[in-house]
C-alpha cells in the first residue's frame, strides 16, 4: 500500500443547475451523512471540511439559449477553480463533493493552473457513462454538465466563464473509462482531439486491471498529476441508482473497487470529484454509501495488503 497520510480538504459544491433537473445540490449533504469525513479520518488522514460554496450568480455572464443557467454554473466554476487551486498550492488534496458534473470545469481548471505552476502535466481519469465533450453548439440538451471535458480542453469556450489564456488540459491526457453513451457530435470531437476512450466493451474484453495499468504507467512516465472525476453513472444503476442519467450496463462494484485500489497503490492521484449523486433518486442512501466506500479504497482501505508491484 502506498497511501501516505494526506491533508484532505472537502469542498461542497451544491450545484444542480448544470444537469437540467433538481436533486444533485443535496449531494454534498448526503456524502457527509454517509460518513465521508470520519471514514477518511479513521484511515489516518487529516480531513478539513471547508463547507459548501455559495457564490452569487455571475451578473457579467449572459443568458445563453444553449448553455442553461450559465450565470449560476459560471459562478460556481470561478469559485471552485480558485478554491481547488488554493488547496493544492498549499499541499492539500481537494476532494470535491458534488453537485453535478459541470463543476469539473472549475475543479479541473484549478488543478490545471496548479499543475502549470509546479511544471507537471495534468492527466484526467474520467469515470463516466458519458464523454461530456459537448459544447453549446453541439449539445442536444443545452445542459452544461455534458460539456466539462470540452471546456477544460479549450474546445467549449462558454461565453467567457474563465479567461481563454488559462492553462488547458491536453485532450490526449484525458482517459475516459466506462463510456456507453456518446452523442453523434461528441463521437467526432473526441476522436479528432485524441481523447483516450475505454468504453464498456474495452472493460469487458480487457478488464479494468489491464486498462488501469496502462494509464498509470503513462502518468508515471510523464511525472504527471492525476485528477480523478467520478460520475455516479459510471456504475451500473443496480449498484448506484441515485443519479439522474442512469445508463444500463455500467461498471460493477468490484470493477470500480479495483480501479480505486489501483489508483491508491499508484500514489499518483492529486484530486478527486464525486459528482452527479442525486439523493432524491437514491434508494435509502445506497449510492452515497457506495461512493464513500469507493473513496475509502482510493485513500488506502484494503482487504489485505499486498506486496507492492510496479504499475
Ligand atoms: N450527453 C448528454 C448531454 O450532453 C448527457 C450528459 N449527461 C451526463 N453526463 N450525465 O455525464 O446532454
Ligand atoms: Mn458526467
Ligand atoms: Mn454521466
Ligand atoms: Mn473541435
Amino acid at each position: 500500500m502506498n497511501t501516505q497520510p494526506t491533508s484532505i480538504t472537502l469542498i461542497g459544491v451544491p450545484l444542480e443547475e448544470g444537469s437540467g433537473r433538481r436533486g444533485a445540490a443535496m449531494g454534498p449533504t448526503a456524502l457527509r451523512i454517509a460518513g465521508v469525513e470520519t471514514t477518511l479520518t479513521e484511515l489516518g488522514h487529516r480531513v478539513t471540511d471547508s463547507g459548501d460554496l455559495h457564490p452569487e450568480p455571475a451578473s457579467d455572464l449572459p443568458e445563453h439559449p444553449k448553455a442553461h443557467h450559465l450565470k449560476i454554473v459560471g459562478a460556481f466554476t470561478r469559485a471552485l477553480e480558485e478554491r481547488v487551486h488554493d488547496v493544492a498550492i498549499k499541499g492539500g488534496f481537494p476532494l470535491i463533493l458534488g453537485g453535478d458534473h459541470s463543476l469539473s470545469m472549475g475543479s479541473v481548471s484549478g488543478m490545471a493552473r496548479y499543475a502549470a505552476a509546479v511544471g507537471r502535466p495534468l492527466f484526467v481519469l474520467w469515470l463516466d457513462a458519458h464523454s461530456d465533450f459537448n459544447s453549446p453548439a453541439t449539445s442536444p440538451s443545452g445542459n452544461i454538465h455534458g460539456m466539462p471535458v470540452a471546456f477544460f480542453c479549450g474546445q467549449a469556450e462558454i461565453a467567457g466563464i474563465l479567461p481563454t489564456d488559462r492553462p488547458l488540459v491536453d485532450p490526449r491526457h484525458v482517459y475516459q473509462v466506462g463510456i456507453r453513451s456518446v452523442d453523434p457530435h461528441e463521437r467526432v470531437e473526441i476522436h479528432q482531439h485524441g481523447v483516450n476512450v475505454f468504453d464498456m466493451r474495452s472493460i469487458d474484453e480487457q478488464g479494468v486491471a489491464s486498462i488501469m495499468r496502462d494509464i498509470l504507467t503513462t502518468v508515471i512516465n510523464a511525472n504527471g498529476l492525476l485528477h480523478v472525476s467520478f460520475d455516479v453513472d459510471f456504475l451500473d444503476p443496480d449498484v448506484a441508482p441515485g443519479v439522474g442519467t442512469t445508463v444500463p450496463g455500467g461498471a460493477t462494484f468490484r470493477e470500480a473497487h479495483l480501479v480505486m485500489e489501483m489508483l491508491s497503490d499508484s500514489g499518483l492521484v492529486s484530486s478527486l470529484d464525486l459528482v452527479e449523486l442525486n439523493p432524491f433518486l437514491d434508494d435509502r442512501g445506497k449510492s452515497a454509501r457506495v461512493l464513500v466506500e469507493l473513496t475509502a479504497s482510493l485513500f488506502g482501505r484494503r482487504i489485505f495488503d499486498r506486496p507492492t508491484r510496479a504499475a
